[in-house]
């Protein structure tokens, strides 16, 4: 789209003065924010209906993404940029003595989402538009998002997002596509005229589900996908079918609240509620869709797939087949051929904390005819198995088992393709997680490896970067970030270095200020920069960070002319509302943080700074400006990981275990790249086999290792005795389940090491410049292509 800038002030002057009858002069930031939203939207919306006609014209398989989370952050800037129209309005913006920035601030940061796996699906909606694929997004439009986080006294406080105050510009609320989703009450089955099976509903409530559609726009190709979110509305009518005050209350609420637990399940109703609300008004919709296209239901699988993001999902299955079976009248084994065809599923995790099962008893309650559907799924896999393989092994891999419905099962026997986000995370699940399946499904299992949104993560983040590699390697990397390989051609180039430095420390520059505006901490540019941004997690280990920083300060304050690059390490994190481990390393790293501070006699070489209500936008500011990217999980437990991606293509040196996806970073930009230390995952496994470790015979035998872990206890680390107690507990009593003192020494090692490639600038320009040339693999583009090709079968019909 081509739109001139004197167009461009015309109509927003325009819009502007219909919608407040005022002059640019007069509006504030709100005001100019939405009048230019709206311009923005009223520029894409031709796009938006001609990318939907288009894909009915060609009949084209579409792509529809199932996620209880997205986190698309703020879309403001990413719209203009993928509209062509970003460096345009900026400055006519600037001709008004508007500041675009100050515009960007009055948008909520939209964050439907706890975490990885929320960002990877908007990361996904982002590409899939950007490529031209027929790609749609299905979701719950929560009204509070995730909880918005402060520190008093150094603990976690949780406060409600409350994003839909301000109004959401972006979504399109569709009222003519609502359905009806049904909970609860008893069904039977009974015998029709024809001789089929019938259920029966007796009792129950219908909820109404609205579409909330947001316009996911492409880069530069004129399309204009869908993201669409359910709202849950209780209609008056209904308020009176209601028998008890209790079921009426939580249905009325349940599009409320996203749930604040990441990578753990709480098996709560209302959960399960969310899940079926979201999967029901969204195969329904579908379903509506494809008839409205008059083919044959049989091959519905040719026109439409389905993706299971994580198994919050996973009830698509039966979904599927209750509205083929019942709704359609198909024969079970029709439905069934089509449904697993339509339907693939990603796990995100092998930790068994994080796999979703759901009691017998509460599904049954929720959702009664899905448990029979699922009832019989379980059956007839019992029945076309059992006579192939081991009688034990079909027991371990029932979906039901044990009164409890196994989601992950489910969502296995449900579709054709099941993948894991990162090379050694696949071949876990194969090897270990769900080797089970492997065996009776060997062709199901495949790898996609993670990806990212490179335009935001470069263009919108870190525009001085962007404008550094157009010098240097034009702007054919703007759209295909493969392109970045051709940065290489300086590799050796000292005049690169130095200009990607100069880049670095404005970046510095720009977050120090933050950090001095929020937590009143005076950080030099000149420091290393050494981050870890991630969900607070036992496994991420950000434990193991601090426990360095503690070593570092006592090792100044036994000599203080030690000779360290000074560090800033910077830490951004929520924690479960529940977690409590997870909340005492918070508060501990807060205590630390303020002994470091106050502390002058360590004359500024350690700095430790823990940002508050850590999100996209702050991610947006905070890792073009990293040094250092800490990604320091115990091997095996981290599945992919993505913010090692967004720091490499920012210049960061990855500090990393042999996890996820930094195994494939190692791959890509070579060993001399990368600081690579502790065990690995068969080192891990060894340990798990022989069930040997005892952590405390190193904490007995390892001086370095025995001073630094009684600073918890100790009293080095003021105001936090329970906290530093438990903390010692999960390390020495508890045998400290992720295996952090077995990794320190050598993540010590690594770190010095690093300390030396800093300060040698050419080496460190090197490395920084390689991480960025080979950040390109990372594309989430590429990681769509790839699902598209291997998995849904689908190829772009607008322009790539
Ligand atoms: I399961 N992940 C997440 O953010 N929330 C979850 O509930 C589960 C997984 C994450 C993984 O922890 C990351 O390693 C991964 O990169 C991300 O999902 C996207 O795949």
């Amino acid at each position: 789209m081509k739109v001139t800038k004197k167009e461009f002030k015309e109509k927003f002057e325009k819009r502007l003065q219909d919608r407040f009858a005022i002059s640019i002069e007069d509006a504030s930031s709100t005001e100019l924010y939405e009048t230019l939203g709206k311009v923005i939207k009223s520029y894409y919306s031709s796009d938006w209906k001609h990318t939907r006609q288009d894909y009915l014209n060609h009949e084209q398989k579409q792509v529809y993404y199932f996620s209880i989370e997205f986190l698309p952050g703020r879309m403001l800037k990413s719209n203009l940029l993928n509209l062509g129209m970003l460096e345009m309005v900026q400055e006519a913006l600037v001709e008004w003595n508007i500041d675009l920035e100050d515009l960007v601030q009055e948008e909520p940061d939209m964050a439907l989402g706890n975490g990885g796996l929320g960002r990877l699906a908007s990361c996904f909606m982002d590409s899939l538009a950007s490529i031209g694929m027929p790609g749609n997004g299905n979701g719950i439009r929560y009204e509070y998002g995730l909880f918005k986080q402060k520190f008093v006294d150094g603990y976690q406080v949780e406060l409600p997002d409350e994003w839909l105050n301000q109004r959401n510009i972006w979504e399109v609320r569709r009222e003519s596509k609502a359905v009806d989703v049904h909970f609860g009450g008893n069904v039977y089955l009974k015998e029709s005229p024809t001789g089929q099976l019938k259920p029966v509903y007796e009792g129950g409530y219908s909820i109404k589900a609205i579409p909330y559609d947001t316009g996911m726009t492409g880069y530069e190709n004129d399309t204009v996908n869908t993201m669409r979110l359910w709202s849950a509305e209780v209609t008056e009518e209904d308020k009176i079918n209601f028998q008890n005050f209790e079921d009426r209350k939580e249905l009325e609420n349940l599009t409320s609240v996203l749930y604040p637990d990441d990578s753990n399940e709480a098996g709560l109703r209302f959960r399960l509620s969310q899940e079926y609300f979201f999967v029901s008004a969204g195969m329904q919709s579908i379903l509506h869709y494809y008839k409205s296209l008059g083919l044959p239901m049989t091959e519905m699988n040719k026109f439409i797939a389905i993706h299971i993001n994580d198994t919050h999902p996973a009830m698509c299955v039966p979904e599927l087949m209750r509205l083929l079976v019942d709704e359609e009248g198909m024969a079970w084994e029709k439905a069934w051929d089509v449904t697993t065809k339509v339907m693939s599923y990603t796990n995100h995790t092998i930790m068994s904390e994080a796999l979703e099962k759901w009691k017998i008893s509460l599904m049954k309650e929720v959702c009664p005819r899905i448990y029979q559907i699922i009832k019989e799924i379980d059956r007839r896999f019992v029945e076309e198995w059992s006579h192939v393989f081991d009688p034990e092994l079909i027991e371990r891999t029932r979906i039901i088992r044990n009164k409890q419905v196994h989601m992950a099962h489910l969502a296995i026997i449900g579709t054709h393709s099941i993948n894991g986000v990162a090379k050694l995370h696949s071949d876990l699940l194969k090897s270990v997680v769900l080797k089970d399946f492997y065996t009776i499904y060997p062709d199901r299992f495949n790898n996609k490896t993670n990806g990212i949104a490179q335009r935001r993560w470069s263009q919108i983040s870190n525009p001085l970067l962007s404008s550094t590699l157009d010098k240097y390697i034009g702007k054919s990397w703007r759209k295909n970030a493969d392109d970045l390989k051709l940065l290489l051609n300086h590799a050796d180039d000292k005049k690169v270095y130095a200009d990607l430095a100069k880049v670095k420390k404005e970046n510095k520059k720009r977050l120090a200020q933050y950090i001095k505006e929020t937590k009143g901490i005076e950080v030099s540019p000149d420091a290393i920069f050494d981050v870890q941004v991630k969900r607070l997690h036992a496994y991420k280990r950000q434990l193991m960070n601090l426990m360095h920083i503690i070593k570092l300060y006592l090792d100044i304050k036994e000599n203080p002319d030690l000779d360290i690059t000074p560090r800033v390490f910077i830490f951004g994190a929520k924690a479960a509302p529940s977690y409590h481990f997870a909340k005492s390393v918070i508060k501990l790293i807060n205590e630390t943080a303020n002994l470091i501070n106050n502390d002058a006699s360590i004359n500024g070489k350690l700095k430790v700074v823990f940002l508050e209500n850590y999100n996209v936008s702050l991610a947006e500011l905070i890792i073009p400006a990293a040094d250092v990217s800490e990604q320091i999980s115990l091997a095996s437990k981290e599945a992919s990981g993505t913010s090692n991606m967004k720091f490499m293509l920012n210049g960061a040196v990855t500090m990393a275990t042999l996890d996820g996806a930094n195994i494939e970073i190692r791959d890509v930009v070579g060993d001399d790249n990368i600081k690579i230390f502790g065990l690995t995952e068969a080192e891990v496994y060894r340990y798990y086999n022989e069930q040997n470790y005892n952590s405390a015979d190193i904490y007995n035998n390892n001086p370095v290792i025995h001073r630094v872990v009684n600073a918890f206890i100790d009293g080095t680390i003021p105001n936090s005795r329970m906290e530093g107690q438990e903390i010692y507990d999960s390390l020495i009593k508890y045998n400290d389940e992720f295996f952090i003192l077995r990794d320190f020494m050598s993540y010590c090692e690594a770190q010095e090491s690093l300390d030396a490639d800093y300060k040698d600038k050419a080496r460190w320009g090197k490395m920084s410049l390689t991480n960025i040339a080979h950040a390109g693999h990372f594309s989430a583009d590429n990681t769509v292509r790839k699902y598209a090709e291997d998995i849904w079968q689908i190829e772009p019909v607008r322009k790539g």
